[in-house]
């Protein structure tokens, strides 16, 4: 087996780390990834050799303990040297395969995958240009990815508030637009062929379609879901998420994440390509 390209640590599964791993897929490189499910990793030692914590270590006296950011309440337990490759202290986490550089932020770990990997795929394009578009369509998915990560967190167990919902809405409308916009143009979402920025959507779209499971929370509280009315409002962009999840590069790592939202919105394929 060839040596990695890339170890990533994060909760498992999660969706995040597929864009690595699909960017991987196509460069024909391997990345490592070590992990545990979301809740167990309050039970973990964040570091390049990240390890289940022995009992006697999960202390707020130890000098590892970090009080959660984002998406975790309980306390962490983050190495000082972990610290320092990502200093914002967030997973994904990406790591050179020495260990000796950190690389955060989904975008920018799916991003190391595929500079790593053969450049003929075309995923981060064919020149300068062809990348910084490329990047504005990654920015504006983070934009969008950041409010839909605010908006699941508020989903449980409470409803959200009616402003954030609004927020929601006025984010998904503005990213699904431009992507639907986008797909107008072509048959991917920067030119003629796959990039990083059709790798990008479907898996953070895909996550935020995990917001229908929470529809009757919503429905409790007399709001719709964000995704109403879809995918009559979005059909070329939800169409390409279902026939890309399809495809071996995404199916291998998506599986069946996305068969409940397939099987509710009735999606048909509207390019054939
Ligand atoms: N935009 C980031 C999101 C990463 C993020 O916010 N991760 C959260 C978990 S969902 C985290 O690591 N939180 C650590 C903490 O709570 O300290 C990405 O795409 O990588």
């Amino acid at each position: 087996m060839s040596e990695p390209v890339l170890r990533i640590f994060s909760y498992l599964p999660n969706p995040r780390v597929w864009k690595a791993l699909i960017a991987a897929e196509f460069g024909g490189v391997r990345v490592e990834v070590c992990g545990d499910a979301p809740p167990a990793l309050v039970n973990w030692l964040w570091d390049f050799d990240a390890r289940p914590l022995e009992e006697g270590e999960r202390s707020e006296a130890s000098p590892h303990a970090r009080t959660g950011k984002r998406g975790f309440s309980q306390t962490l337990y983050k190495t000082d040297d972990f610290l320092v490759a990502h200093p914002f202290g967030t997973v994904p986490a990406g790591f050179s395969p020495d260990g000796a550089l950190g690389v955060f932020e989904s975008n920018s770990i799916m991003r190391a995958a595929a500079r790593a990997g053969s450049a003929d795929h075309g995923l981060y394009g064919r020149n300068g240009y062809d990348a910084s578009r490329i990047d504005s369509f990654l920015d504006a998915t983070l934009v969008f990815a950041r409010e839909a990560q605010v908006y699941l967190l508020a989903l449980r167990p409470n409803p959200p508030s009616a402003e954030l919902h609004r927020r929601m809405k006025d984010a998904y409308e503005f990213y699904l637009d431009g992507v639907e916009q986008a797909l107008g143009n072509g048959p991917f979402i920067a030119g003629d062929s796959i990039t990083l920025a059709d790798i990008a959507y479907v898996c953070d779209f895909a996550q935020f379609l995990k917001e229908r499971g929470s529809r009757k929370i919503l429905r409790e509280a007399g709001l719709d879901p964000v995704s109403e009315g879809e995918p009559h409002a979005h059909p070329r962009a939800f169409a390409h998420l279902f026939r890309l999840a399809e495809t071996p590069e995404f199916a291998k790592h998506l599986g069946g994440y996305l068969d409940r939202a397939r099987s509710e919105l009735d999606v048909e394929p509207v390019h054939s390509r």
